[in-house]
């Protein structure tokens, strides 16, 4: 039988890469759609033709249980969020109700669904298998480094706390009910498609305009934060590869090296051909509140279990942004001069 999985947060970095790898290992699966004319939608459904929609909100409760139903998943991929730290101290409510109770709710739709404990049918061994998005922000003002599965939680932005909610929840579902409920506790991890308000894509993009003379300067906070950046490619299959083992569990997703904010400049700034020191300006209104300095993943226990290796280290990820960015920048520049020449 064809296994169906169901992807909350599909036009997201993640959503892309992790339908693209369940596809190819021939799932069928639906992507989460909220609003009613999603921009995103087009781009995600021109990159991967079988993907099918369904709407919904994680802000909705009926949505989600009518999502669930019309889909009859396999597997629940709960990756839908506001994920911009920053925006978190701006919007605090807002990112609690989509980032903490959105988990809540997908939980409910599954229960509602299929019953006490996800299974689809009375006396069924097959239950629908739930993932949930935690965040190394979790750990946020780091006990220890490396951070491990075992790490104490010390959130520092509205987002972390949120994100606390959805892992502590995701874990009681499982040890009250009985679901195949897990987290998987991903660190940060980048790819061409990052939105480009996050750090390394702010980057990548920033040396590509400065290159090619779009842009002159560019602003940044603080340049000493320390961060375990992988490629998303790879992390999605650390999802997947959580939801097949017999016994539910939480893993711990990171590279384990650590590089700071300056190394991602330095790196992009050199494929590029320019010295960062020249237009690099630290912009004091974009040091956060309160900062996460430090994150690195002990991803010993996912090594083992679940045979999890990452593909790419930080400075060719670094790279390959920056190349990329280089490419879309240009093409840009030659749609810009067609419009201007009256072509288009
Ligand atoms: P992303 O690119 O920002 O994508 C977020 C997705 O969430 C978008 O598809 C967005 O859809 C959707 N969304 C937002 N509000 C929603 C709502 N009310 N209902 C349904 N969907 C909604 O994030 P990402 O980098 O792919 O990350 C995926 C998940 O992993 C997030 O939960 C994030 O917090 C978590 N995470 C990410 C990282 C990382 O380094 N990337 C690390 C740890 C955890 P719209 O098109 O409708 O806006
Ligand atoms: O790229 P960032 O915005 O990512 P952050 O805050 O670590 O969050 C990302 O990773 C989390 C996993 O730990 C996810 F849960 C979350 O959804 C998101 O994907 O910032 C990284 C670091 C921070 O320390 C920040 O202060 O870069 C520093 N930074 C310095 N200048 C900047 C800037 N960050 C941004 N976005 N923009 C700057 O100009």
């Amino acid at each position: 039988m064809t296994r169906r999985a169901l992807i909350t947060g599909i036009t997201g970095q993640d959503g892309s890469y992790l339908a693209e790898h369940l596809l190819s290992q021939g799932y069928q699966v639906w992507g989460l759609i909220r609003g009613q004319a999603n921009p995103r939608k087009s781009r995600v459904a021109r990159m991967m033709s079988e993907l099918s929609f369904v709407d919904g909100d994680l802000m909705d409760q009926a949505s989600l249980v009518s999502a669930v139903e019309t889909v009859q998943p396999d597997e629940v991929y709960n990756l839908g969020a506001i994920s911009f730290v920053p925006m978190s101290w701006q919007q605090a409510e807002l990112v609690t109700e989509i980032n903490a109770m959105g988990v809540l709710r997908t939980l409910e739709a599954i229960r509602i669904v299929s019953g006490h404990n996800g299974s689809r049918h009375a006396g069924s061994s097959g239950q629908i298998r739930f993932y949930q998005a935690s965040s190394s922000e979790m750990f946020g003002k780091a006990a220890e480094t490396p951070q491990n599965e075992n790490t104490t939680f010390h959130p520092r932005s509205p987002y972390g706390v949120a994100k606390a909610y959805g892992h502590f929840i995701t874990r009681n579902y499982r040890e009250s009910f009985g679901m195949y409920a897990v987290s998987g506790i991903l660190f940060n991890h980048e790819s061409p498609r990052r939105g480009a308000e996050f750090v390394t894509r702010k980057i990548s993009l920033g040396a590509a305009r400065i290159k090619l003379g779009v842009q002159e300067k560019l602003h940044l906070g603080n340049l000493d934060a320390v961060r375990d950046w992988g490629f998303a490619g790879d992390y999605v299959r650390a999802m997947h590869l959580m939801l097949q083992r017999e016994e539910p569990g939480d893993y711990v997703v990171g590279t384990g090296a650590m590089h700071s904010v300056r190394d991602a400049v330095r790196i992009a700034f050199d494929h590029v051909g320019l010295d960062w020191q020249d237009h690099v300006v630290i912009d004091p209104e974009l040091v956060r509140p309160a900062e996460v300095e430090i994150l690195c993943a002990d991803s010993s226990r996912t090594r083992a279990e679940l045979g999890w290796e990452p593909t790419m280290d930080f400075p060719e990820l670094m790279r390959t942004m920056a190349e990329s960015d280089l490419e879309h920048v240009a093409r840009e520049q030659q749609y810009a001069d067609l419009l201007l020449a009256g072509v288009w």
